[in-house]
């Protein structure tokens, strides 16, 4: 298990289209489990594959909130939306790769999701609040779109130019 360092926004590796994963294999086991321990350390509660520079479908979350509940550490590969609810919902969403910036975003209440599980089984259930905001902020960065992009003009760029300044601010420590 190896913590992985997270890309910051803007990078272009943020907004490629990953590629569909076609079998589930030990390196893609181990790459989610690496994904979970940078998860929990951020700390996060949804990480994707893009995130830590890898291009492939993967995403992995976890929003149970109370600290005394028991974690649930959940793996997707090739996760899709089958079906999302007409009622949205609105959360002030961050991210990981846009860190100290938050917005409010609406996104469909509910989702059903499909996706292979780190068995390499077929799973499908439905999401409702923070999972389902979660769930879907998490395929976005499968479809090199974050949270910004939902944001008018001028906000995005107002928060691009602080990750660049922070960027910047980083390379010469
Ligand atoms: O993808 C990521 O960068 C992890 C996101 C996941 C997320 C964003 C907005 C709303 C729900 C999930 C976050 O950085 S995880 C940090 C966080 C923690 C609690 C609540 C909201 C965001
Ligand atoms: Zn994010």
């Amino acid at each position: 298990m190896s913590k992985k360092e997270i890309l910051i926004h803007p990078d272009p590796r943020l907004k490629k289209v990953a590629a569909p994963i076609d079998g589930v294999t030990d390196d893609l086991r181990a790459l989610a489990n690496d994904m979970l321990e940078t998860m929990y350390d951020a700390p996060g509660i949804g990480l994707a594959a893009p995130q830590v520079g890898v291009s492939q479908r993967l995403i992995v979350l976890d929003c149970v909130k109370d600290p005394e509940a028991e974690p649930q550490p959940t793996v997707m590969f090739n996760p899709e939306v089958i079906w999302e609810s007409d009622e949205k919902n609105v959360y002030e969403e961050g991210c990981l790769s846009i860190p100290e910036q938050f917005a409010e975003i609406e996104r469909p209440a509910e989702v059903a999701v499909r996706w292979i599980d780190i068995d390499g089984d077929k799973q499908e259930a439905e999401f409702d609040a923070l999972w389902a905001t979660c769930v879907q902020h998490e395929i976005d960065h499968l479809n090199g779109v974050l949270f910004i992009d939902y944001l008018k003009p001028l906000k995005r760029q107002m928060i691009t130019r602080k990750m660049q300044k922070l960027k910047r601010e980083r390379a010469r420590m």
